[in-house]
């Protein structure tokens, strides 16, 4: 059994070979994603060797770092690059300080493991030495990471247990949320199961998506199309609704929210003469206002569960979609009832999941870090390019350090930053750029120095998902010239004077043994084996799960006193002191539509009049897999596919399967055209994640070959000062066919080829 991006595994082996996969009996839904496992590992675009950009290695600092990923790099032995390295290290530190190293982010590489968690490992790394610069926050949920707590509950996966929904709910709203793609990575692969039961199960379902998505088609369910970034605006239009008609909890409102008096002078329009009612919403979302009554009364009527996702806070203004969405859920006052109230966390991680009774296997931890100069991760282009640069975040100010090495292992920034020309910038900025990769991926080729990185397959791991606790072995040598990230650390500790700081005198064997033992020592209830007896037996520990009776905030609702939110008024806060205190005008005091910078109300639509939706990818984990032999499930014309509605293609001539340029004024990129009304009008679906190719490599502005959203996104603004957040999903493109013969995709070569 290996323990791989995607969650433990069985490896079916044939002379040698990794051959193919199979799941845990207990994953509970098929994933054919994994069946491009052993491809990933035998894959062409395996980093081979310790590579090093050729003019780098002649010019070190001094080098034109303006040719940053243009392919010429050139073979050194593992001594030579670890001996580049830690003088780089060190020139940088003597010269410059700790602040300049810099800890670039990671974070799916490695959401399984315990020994490789390679962003604490790599921090507890650059720790040893001194310490670096670091970024906070994620791309994930940022915004809503951190108005949920402020406004409301602190869990941005709380929800109630699956079978208290199954059970209770007559309604479930699916908001912006497609669990059947985003259940189908870790232990949440259990949680697509739950999902797959609510076909048929009665339950009423009904999807506010600007895309018809795998989930709404395979679940039946009534697909409501929304324009992109206007949830606030629907939701405002609905609590209109249930105030003007009287439909609202006034009870649950007095009782466990604070400031709804107030809010509700702004959905009146009193504070500002527009009254945010159907007709009103109905222009902004396209939503007809017919539905939006309806919709209202249907879910004051009856028990109903809001579930949304997370892309309705990866928007300008982020904040406010979460917010309005508590607080539509306060008005129909079902919050902590079983199957009511609303949840951001059962389309993905362990949401509803009922809690096993079992310890819990610790993981790689970083250690305290002597130095304080960390800016939000979404800031990445900013921080790099304009060192000493102040920013405001929630009401103090962040002064960015001066980075001048980039250290990087387990991150794909040329694939999952924003704005990926002004990236390219960024990238330029650093004297030196390391990178650990297993393949050469888009930021391997953005690097100085690449060290080839053994994957998960060739490496032993303690896994752990759900109930279960797995021995997972190494499956074949690391590949190549290979090794696994931890003695490429352990090496260059060694050779930087503190490897017994870094390694505590373990081996990745010996660490796997530590946190095994750590578990077993505090597992009363369950007895567990003994390391030896674990690891040379059948490998799979099971315990038992819990009842699955849990209501997400019954407690609340039965006593708010005894048990009141975080919150500063222990209540749910439609309106926050707190929040008002900053003044910030692109956070207000209370749920707000604000016009988002780009949307289809905004000026810039006169050029580039389709949104852009960079949704999460059915066959890939964000780029990883994009190099293997899934793409071909999906891939149209060689490309990442881009769904467009009927009508926009028609207006444009393009036809299915014809290969498109995607433009704006930040970036242009080739697709394929997927041709259907299963999106709406006036958006277009392009999934993040494919690997950026670009046309003149190291170029800025360059033609990239097939499909990366983010050289059409934007980076700037954020959701607002007060959650520094990513806007990934506020773009505007146009779109056309391509004229003349599409260049060929070249993105999964070696470097030289
Ligand atoms: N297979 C797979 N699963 C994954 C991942 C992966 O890469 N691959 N990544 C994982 C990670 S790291 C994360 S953070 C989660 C992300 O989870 P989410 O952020 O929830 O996922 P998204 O795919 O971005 O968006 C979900 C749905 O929202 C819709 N949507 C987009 N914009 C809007 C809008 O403005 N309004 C409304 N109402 N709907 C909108 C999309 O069409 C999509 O159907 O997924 C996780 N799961
Ligand atoms: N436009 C747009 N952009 C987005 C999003 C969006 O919705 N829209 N979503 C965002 C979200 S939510 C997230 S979480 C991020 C995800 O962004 P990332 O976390 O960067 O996602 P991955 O592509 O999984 O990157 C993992 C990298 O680690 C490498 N790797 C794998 N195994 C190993 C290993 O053992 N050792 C080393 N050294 N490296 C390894 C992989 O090859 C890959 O390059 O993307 C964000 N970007
Ligand atoms: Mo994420």
């Amino acid at each position: 059994m290996a323990n791989t991006c995607l969650g433990p595994l069985w490896m079916i082996k044939q002379g040698g070979k990794v051959v193919g996969i199979e799941q845990l009996a207990q994953d509970g839904a098929s994933n054919p994603l994994l069946q491009a496992m052993p491809d990933r590992l035998y894959n062409r675009a395996r980093v081979q060797a310790p590579m090093v950009r050729r003019d780098f290695l002649k010019n070190r600092e001094k080098s034109d770092r303006t040719t940053r990923g243009n392919n010429d790099f050139v073979e050194v032995s593992w001594d030579e690059a670890l001996s580049l390295v830690s003088s780089e290290m060190q020139r940088v530190k003597a010269r410059y300080g700790n602040a300049s190293l810099h800890k670039g982010k990671s974070s799916w590489s490695s959401n399984h493991a315990h020994v490789h968690r390679l962003e604490p490992m790599l921090q507890r790394f650059l720790n040893g030495f001194g310490g670096s610069s670091t970024f906070f926050g994620n791309y994930s949920n940022q915004a809503i990471s951190e108005i949920l707590p402020t406004v409301a509950w602190g869990s941005v996966s709380a929800a109630s247990d699956w079978p208290v929904i199954r059970g209770n709910a007559k309604l479930m709203l699916l908001w912006g949320a497609n669990p059947l793609v985003t259940s189908r990575i870790l232990s949440a692969r259990y949680s697509t199961k739950n999902w797959l039961e609510l076909k048929n199960s009665g339950i009423d379902l009904i999807a506010i998506d600007p895309v018809r998505s795998e989930t709404i088609r395979e679940l039946g369910a009534r697909w409501i199309p929304i324009a992109p970034n206007t949830d606030v605006a629907l939701a405002l239009g609905m609590m209109h609704v249930l105030l003007s008609e009287n439909r609202h909890d006034a009870k649950f409102l007095s009782t466990y929210a604070f400031g709804f008096a107030e809010f509700a002078k702004y959905l009146t329009g009193e504070t500002d003469g527009t009254p945010k009612d159907p007709a009103w919403a109905a222009k902004i979302t396209g939503v007809p206002a017919e539905t939006i009554v309806e919709l209202a009364r249907k879910m004051a009527g009856t028990r109903t569960t809001i579930a949304c996702g997370w892309s309705v806070q990866r928007q300008h203004h982020g904040e406010q979609a979460p917010w309005a969405l508590v607080s539509l859920a306060a008005m129909l006052g079902q919050i902590g009832l079983p199957g009511g109230g609303i949840t951001f966390g059962l389309h993905y991680g362990d949401g509803g999941m009922p809690n096993p009774r079992m310890p819990v296997v610790g993981g790689m931890s970083s250690g305290p870090n002597p130095v304080n100069a960390i800016f939000p991760i979404a800031r990445l282009s900013d921080a790099w390019t304009t060192p000493g640069k102040t920013i405001e975040y929630k009401g103090k100010t962040i002064t960015y350090p001066d980075v001048r090495l980039v250290y990087i292992s387990g991150g794909n920034q040329l694939t999952h930053h924003q704005d990926t020309n002004r990236l390219i910038k960024a990238f330029r900025a650093p004297e030196t750029i390391v990178v650990h990769e297993p393949w050469w991926t888009p930021t391997a080729r953005f690097a100085d120095i690449v060290l080839p990185a053994a994957c998960d397959l060739e490496r032993d791991e303690v896994g752990q998902v759900r109930n279960l606790i797995l021995a997972c072995k190494a499956v074949v040598a690391p590949q190549h010239k290979s090794r696994v990230d931890y003695d490429i650390f352990a090496e260059l500790s060694d050779r930087l004077g503190f490897r017994e700081k870094f390694t505590e005198g373990r081996t990745v064997m010996d660490w796997v043994r530590f946190f095994y033992d750590q578990a077993r020592a505090q597992s009363k209830a369950v007895p567990m084996p003994e390391f030896d007896a674990f690891w040379n037996g059948d490998g799979v520990l099971e315990f038992p799960m819990g009842k699955g009776d849990y209501v997400h905030l019954a407690d609340f609702r039965a006593d708010p006193l005894l048990n009141p939110l975080g919150t500063a008024t222990g209540k749910i806060e439609i309106v926050s002191r707190a929040v008002g205190k900053l003044r910030y005008d692109d956070c207000p005091t209370h749920p707000t539509w604000l016009e988002p910078v780009e949307w289809k109300g905004s000026a810039a639509a006169k050029d580039y009049p389709l949104q852009l939706v960079s949704a999460h990818p059915m066959y890939r984990l964000h780029s990883q897999m994009d190099n293997t032999d899934a793409g071909a499930r999906y891939k149209v014309a060689g490309r990442e596919p881009v769904i467009i509605n009927t009508a926009d293609a028609a207006a444009r001539g393009i036809a299915n399967g014809d290969v498109v340029r995607l433009f704006n004024g930040r970036g242009q990129t080739l697709a394929g055209a997927v041709v259907t009304d299963d999106i709406s009008k006036g958006t277009v679906c392009l999934h993040e994640g494919s690997w950026y190719d670009p046309l003149k490599p190291g170029e800025i502005g360059t033609l990239d070959k097939q499909g990366n959203a983010n050289v059409l996104t934007l980076d700037e603004p954020l959701t607002s000062r007060f959650a520094q957040a990513t806007i990934a999903g506020t773009t505007l493109v146009q779109i056309e066919k391509f004229a003349g013969t599409p260049p060929a995709v070249t993105a999964y070569n070696q470097p030289a080829a």
